[in-house]
């Protein structure tokens, strides 16, 4: 009887690691690594709905998608959506945008009413690091446009 029931134990424990969440990518990050927007503040008013997103990271450095090298990723800017999944690559479509060329400042156009901001720092393969890093989501409001006076 010993010997099925060790069987079943691990089998069990194989169960269980092969169904347990995976959190996080691969790739480790420093714990006191933060990342945190800049500009524009949260509840801000965005006349017009182009910003420019100040991207702000301590601790932690920045270096082109497909550039491993450690203690870096490049910023991703997610627009009125959740976090996505920590495992897997970050999508890559009007809702999770990719800065791979490593840039520090994101231009963005909003259209009119009111936006969910936040940032997703992403390894060389665009998957979260370990644990993963990330922003608090902010809000911002662009009105709604009452001329059309500017071209
Ligand atoms: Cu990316």
């Amino acid at each position: 009887m010993k010997l099925p029931s060790k069987r079943l134990a691990a089998a069990a424990l194989g169960l269980a690691l092969l169904s347990g969440p995976a959190l996080a990518g691969d790739t480790p990050r420093p714990d006191n690594a933060q990342l945190y927007i800049i500009w524009p503040k949260d509840g801000r008013a965005i006349p017009g709905g182009k910003l420019w997103l100040r991207l702000g990271l301590k601790n932690f450095g920045v270096a082109p998608a497909g550039i491993e090298r450690a203690n870096t990723g490049h910023h991703h800017v997610i627009i009125n959506a959740p976090l996505p999944a920590f495992d897997e690559e970050i999508p890559n479509d009007r809702n999770h945008l990719h800065f791979g060329g490593g840039q520090t400042e994101a231009r963005i156009q909003l259209p009119p009413g009111r936006h969910t901001l936040q940032l997703l720092m992403g390894d060389h393969n665009h998957v979260p690091h370990d644990p993963p890093l990330f922003s608090e989501r902010i809000t911002v409001i662009v009105p709604p446009l009452v001329s059309q006076s500017k071209n």
